[in-house]
Parts: C-alpha cells; sequence; structure tokens
C-alpha cells in the first residue's frame, strides 16, 4: 500500500517536472547544444561499455594487498619465483616486480593466444603498466597486487611501458616480453623455491 503511494507521488512529481519544463523556453540553438553534449556523454559512456565488453578492459576485481618493503623476502615474489610459471593444470601465472626503473624480470617468453595471469607488485613507487594490442593497462600501487589476464594475439616482440610518472628515469622503464606461437613454446621447468621461513 506504502509502496503505492509513493509511486504515485514520484509519478505526480515527474509529471509536475515535466510540465514546468515544457513552460521554461529554450532557445533553439541552445536545444542543438544540449542535445550534442548528450550525445558526447552517450559516446563516451558508449565507448568504455564497448572497451568493457568486447576488449575486456576492466578495473581490476579484487584488491589484495602486499608488504612492498619485503617483497624479496616474500615466497611469492622472491626473485626465483618471478617469471613464467605454469601450474599443473596448464595454467600460465606469470609473476613480475616494477621498481625503478624496471621491470624484473628483463625479458620472459610466453606463448601466443593464451590466457595467461599477470601478477604485477611495485617494489618502491606507483607504476604503471601499458602493454600495446593487449588489454594490459594498469597502475601498479606499492602495496597492493595487480592481477590481470590477457592473451596476445600473435608472435613477435611486446613492449612491456611504465605509464606512470616514477621519477626522473621514467622514460627509459620499459621492458620486452618475447611472444612465440603455441606450439613452439614450452613449459618452463619449476623453479625450486625455497621455504618460507617461519621469522616472521
Ligand atoms: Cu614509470
Amino acid at each position: 500500500m506504502q509502496i503505492e503511494s509513493y509511486l504515485r507521488e514520484f509519478k505526480g512529481f515527474i509529471q509536475d517536472f515535466c510540465a514546468q519544463l515544457r513552460l521554461i523556453h529554450v532557445d533553439h540553438l541552445e536545444k542543438k547544444w544540449i542535445n550534442i553534449a548528450f550525445l558526447i556523454v552517450a559516446l563516451l559512456v558508449g565507448i568504455i561499455m564497448f572497451d568493457a565488453f568486447v576488449h575486456g578492459i576492466n578495473p581490476p576485481g579484487k584488491v589484495e594487498t602486499i608488504d612492498s618493503a619485503s617483497l624479496h623476502l616474500s615466497k611469492e615474489f622472491a626473485e626465483s619465483n618471478l617469471g613464467v610459471q605454469a601450474n599443473d593444470n596448464g595454467e600460465i601465472m606469470i609473476r613480475m616486480v616494477a621498481g625503478r626503473y624496471s621491470f624484473f624480470p628483463k625479458s620472459i617468453t610466453v606463448p601466443a593466444e593464451t590466457k595467461l595471469t599477470f601478477r604485477w607488485v611495485s617494489m618502491d613507487v606507483l607504476h604503471g603498466v601499458h602493454i600495446p594490442m593487449t588489454n594490459m593497462s594498469t597502475m601498479i600501487v606499492p602495496g597492493y597486487v595487480a592481477e590481470i589476464t590477457t592473451s596476445f594475439p600473435k608472435p613477435g616482440e611486446y613492449p612491456v611501458l611504465c605509464n606512470e610518472y616514477c621519477g626522473l628515469g621514467h622514460n627509459h622503464m620499459w621492458s620486452n616480453i618475447s611472444v612465440v606461437a603455441k606450439e613452439d613454446w614450452h613449459t618452463p621447468a619449476k623453479p625450486l623455491i625455497k621455504e618460507e621461513s617461519n621469522n616472521e
């Protein structure tokens, strides 16, 4: 019952609002510009929707924190654990560390047309990563893990660029990913991960 009365009230409000709008004189030229402004907004929203649903460009879906100061001590991002790894199900995971002014490891080799999960962390300041021709474009915020799933459309050399100003050497901060054909790629040998010590 109460909902019905609210609805009636709302309907009345909208009718009043529309009636008042009709009373306002809007110049023909002004009307044109209002329409152009709405068109621009619709176009921008359309581009965002298209990128999100067609190109898979989305904000990170989860928030995962990590202690940037002790990255080298943590099991996951210890030096020996960086780079490309394939788990038992054949899923490929790539762990990368960004630091002034490089991405580590310096170069990696991955297969084309394959789902790849990248996990990025920063060891110092805010960095970004952008890989042309893929949906890889994210901030790497110190203290957080940026996880992005992507795939490379064809074999070749792909540049990895930092797209957040991180200091004087920012323009030298880039690295390379070699993408080879799916059938030419071999699963890398599992690294020897030292067991995490318990002296935290
Ligand atoms: Cu940078």
